[in-house]
């Protein structure tokens, strides 16, 4: 019993000393803090940066806010310090800040009196914290920001109520950034009051649902980013004072502005990589110049409905509000017919379902600049008259299933304004004659990988038959031609005779240039860039000249057969060189050493097989630093494939040596034979010296007479 009262009070003296112990903690901290504070004046100095009143301690590994910065700044940057709180008062001391930066600063906690006295703080950086810990609390504080024009509260883990508590009242902000947080469903009660507001982020979060209204209140709501959230769709869209909305990356079947005859202000709208069936039903009347839906699964489905009118098409939506469930029926083409695309400059319909245009679709854009319809599967692009638009200067129809371009009879000045077409990758023999003639702005013609051949000579524009060549002769404003992988048999006539290309593609065209390059020569003196890979080019054929490419700055020979370096003039001005994948075996000391390959900058060389004796030019070529893929390239030493960059030093001259001096090598293998020989001579020689001696002596008795 004793024992145990003892005990208890030992447990009292231990209890009493607690708080003892935490205030020596807490004095300690404070101590250690002023230590800390009197380095951070330091640091103001060293350390944190003050420039023009905005000074910058960003990652200095801060555990409180410095007091001893310049008390007149205008703004703080305190990003990536761990803070883990943000102390009543702790800014006392800097009551002239606008902007305040704590991105990164593990803040969980922002004490009520933190920004008081904070009149003057505009715009308050609070991104990549954990602010939905004590999300009471920091609302409280942010409610004392009465001037507040810029919140960013992105990265926060915030659902819709710890933002709409955080927001509430705070009708001065302009801007705010919400993305990367955990929205699921927005309704009215959530942007209450924000009167002001023009720009809201809500990208990365998980909003699936925005009930109508949500947006309401914000009357002056200019910039709206919802991509990366978990829409289904879009109806009723009635922000008509929107100018930008981007709901990209989401998972939206349906986009249906509402049926107002209002004016909407929208000018960009980003539906890209969604689940979009059909063109966007868009407000009647709108300043829309930018429209991006790539990624989607649009079609126009006449062949769907099995009707050939496009008028009959109808979508039926099942609108469910509350406890209401409402069915409206939309006719598609009716209602895409009075979508308002007057202004629309910059259209991009890549990666979707089109197998058609309908008529008249392209007639509604008659603004049109940028039209991208590349990869979807298309069949056959019909140009009639304002069909592209006149206005149009780049049509990209790369990657579709063009078998046919169809020109109306009659129609001259088409694409008078185009200056990029992109047919890359489709199954044209050609395109109809005349289509070029009034191309006059055009410079860039992607027509590789199509099945082509250039029309043999001057075809009549007159001439109506099947377009199954391609003519690009006297296209005067033509600067870049891409030819590859057109499977064209060797070029005849000086087909680009009237150009001024400066950059040709005529690469995978196998056997195109059959050992000639006079083909070439009416566009020489323009020329810039060419690429002739792989159209089996061999050294044994003719000499490659390219002496009349006065401007050729970049070569492309990659994956011929050369089996020697080419020689060029030394008119040449060429800065890149591609060699790779020949069977080049040496690089010869005058390659290196010859006026045009001195002024080139990379030079591709690997994948050739040389013989790592032969490699004289590369001591030079490493000395001008030229060879872009020095680390790749190999050689052939006695059946090893050794890297050139680790041979050794000398080897060159060792190989020089070992050819060369045979005699000397046949010379050291004869010599052990020899000196044996001469040694058995020796021993023989020695061994019968006595008795031979005798045999003499013997032989000679007579003179034993002394
Ligand atoms: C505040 O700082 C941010 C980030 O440096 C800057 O983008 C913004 O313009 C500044 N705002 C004001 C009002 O100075
Ligand atoms: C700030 O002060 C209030 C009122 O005194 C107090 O309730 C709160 O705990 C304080 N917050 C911090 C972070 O110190
Ligand atoms: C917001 O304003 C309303 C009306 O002025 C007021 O009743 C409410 O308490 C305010 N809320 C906050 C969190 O300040
Ligand atoms: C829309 O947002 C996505 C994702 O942030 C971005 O990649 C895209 O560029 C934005 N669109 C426009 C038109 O700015
Ligand atoms: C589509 O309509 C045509 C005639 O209008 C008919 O011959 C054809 O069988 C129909 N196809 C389908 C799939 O209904
Ligand atoms: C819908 O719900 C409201 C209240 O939630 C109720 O008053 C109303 O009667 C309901 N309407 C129908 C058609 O069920
Ligand atoms: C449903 O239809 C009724 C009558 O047409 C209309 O008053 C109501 O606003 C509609 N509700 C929705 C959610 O569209
Ligand atoms: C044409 O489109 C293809 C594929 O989409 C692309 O690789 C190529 O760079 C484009 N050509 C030009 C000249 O833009
Ligand atoms: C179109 O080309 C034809 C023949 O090349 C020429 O006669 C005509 O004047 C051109 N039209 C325009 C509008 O340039
Ligand atoms: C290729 O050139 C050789 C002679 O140089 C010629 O006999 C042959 O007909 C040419 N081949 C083609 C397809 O023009
Ligand atoms: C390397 O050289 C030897 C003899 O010179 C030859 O037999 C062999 O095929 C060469 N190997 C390669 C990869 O070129
Ligand atoms: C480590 C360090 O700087 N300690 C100092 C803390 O501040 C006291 C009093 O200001 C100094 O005496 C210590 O040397």
């Amino acid at each position: 019993m004793h024992y145990v009262a003892l005990d208890w009070i030992r447990a009292a003296l231990e209890m009493e000393f607690l708080p003892l112990w935490l205030c020596l903690g807490f004095h300690f901290l404070v101590v250690e803090w002023r230590n800390g504070s009197g380095m951070a004046t330091a640091a103001s100095q060293g350390g944190c940066k003050a420039v023009d009143g905005v000074t910058d301690c960003r990652g200095r590994n801060l555990a409180l806010v410095p007091r001893n910065l310049p008390s007149h700044s205008r703004m703080l940057i305190l990003d990536a310090n761990p803070l883990r709180v943000l102390w009543n008062h702790s800014l006392q001391a800097y009551s002239h800040l606008e902007n305040l930066s704590l991105h990164s600063c593990d803040l969980d906690r922002i004490g009520h009196y933190a920004f008081q006295r904070q009149e003057h703080l505009s715009t308050l950086g609070l991104a990549d914290n954990h602010l939905s810990e004590n999300y009471k609390e920091t609302a409280a504080a942010l409610h004392t920001l009465l001037g507040l024009r810029s919140l960013d509260l992105s990265g926060n883990s915030l659902t819709e109520d710890m933002a709409a508590l955080m927001l509430q009242n705070l009708s001065s902000l302009e801007a705010v950034s919400l993305a990367r947080n955990t929205l699921m469903r927005l309704d009215d009660s959530v942007f209450e009051g924000l009167e002001h507001l023009r720009e809201l982020d809500l990208q990365r979060n998980y909003i699936f649902e925005i009930e109508g209204g949500a947006f309401d209140g914000l009357t002056e709501l200019r910039r709206l980013n919802l991509a990366y959230n978990n829409l289904p769709c879009i109806v009723d869209f009635s922000l008509t004072q929107l100018r930008f909305l981007n709901v990209s990356y989401n998972i939206l079947e349906w986009f249906l502005a509402a049926r107002e005859e209002v004016a909407f202000e929208l000018e960009t709208l980003d539906l890209s990589h969604n689940q979009l069936l059909f063109f966007p039903l868009l407000p009647q009347c709108s300043k829309l110049h930018t429209l991006l839906l790539r990624d989607n699964n649009m079609g126009f489905y006449r062949d769907l409905y099995n009707t050939s009118l496009p008028q009959e098409m109808v979508a039926q939506f099942l609108l469910v509000d509350g406890n209401v469930t409402n069915v409206t029926t939309v006719k598609l083409w009716e209602e895409f017919a009075s979508s308002d695309l007057s202004a629309l400059r910059f259209l991009d319909m890549s990666q979707n379902q089109f197998w058609h245009l309908p008529d008249g679709f392209l007639k509604k854009a008659p603004s049109l600049s940028h039209l991208n319809l590349n990869q979807n599967c298309l069949k056959m692009l019909h140009i009639r008259e304002h069909e592209p638009p006149g206005a149009l200067t780049e049509l990209d129809v790369s990657h579709n299933q063009l078998a046919e371009l169809r020109l109306a009879p009659g129609l001259t000045d088409c694409l008078k304004n185009l200056q990029v077409f992109n047919l890359s990758s489709n199954q044209l023999p050609g395109v109809p004659a005349g289509l070029f003639d009034n191309a006059s702005s055009i410079t860039t013609i992607d027509m590789s990988h199509n099945q082509i051949s250039l029309c043999p000579q001057v075809v009549p524009s007159d001439w109506a038959g099947p377009s199954s060549c391609v003519d690009f002769r006297n296209m005067a404003s033509l600067r870049s031609l891409s030819l590859q992988g057109c499977g064209l048999k060797s070029l005849q006539d000086r087909p680009f005779q009237g150009t001024s290309l400066t950059h040709l593609d005529l690469s995978s065209n196998w056997g195109i240039l059959n050992g000639s390059i006079s083909p070439l020569w009416a566009v020489a003196p323009t020329l810039q860039v060419l690429a002739l890979r792989n159209i089996g080019l061999s050294s044994g054929t003719a000499e490659m000249d390219f002496s009349g490419f006065g401007n050729l700055r970049e070569l492309d020979l990659s994956e011929n057969s050369l089996t020697s370096f080419p020689r060029f003039s030394s008119s040449l001005a060429l800065r890149t060189l591609d060699l790779r994948r020949n069977f080049l075996t040496a690089i010869p000391q005058r390659a290196v050493s010859e006026q045009p390959l001195r002024s080139l900058q990379a030079v591709y060389l690997s994948q050739n097989p040389y013989d790592c004796c032969g490699v004289e030019g590369w001591g030079a070529l490493q000395h001008f630093k030229m060879v872009a893929d020095l680390a790749m390239v190999t050689c052939n030493l006695s059946s090893k494939i050794i890297r050139v960059v680790e041979l050794p030093e000398g080897m060159p001259r060792d190989c020089k040596w070992g050819q060369v001096d045979t005699g000397l090598f046949y010379l050291v293998l004869i010599l052990p034979s020899c000196l044996t020989l001469l040694v058995a001579c020796t021993v023989i020689f020695l061994t019968f010296k006595k008795p031979l001696l005798q045999v003499i002596k013997s032989r000679c008795h007579w003179s034993s007479i002394y």
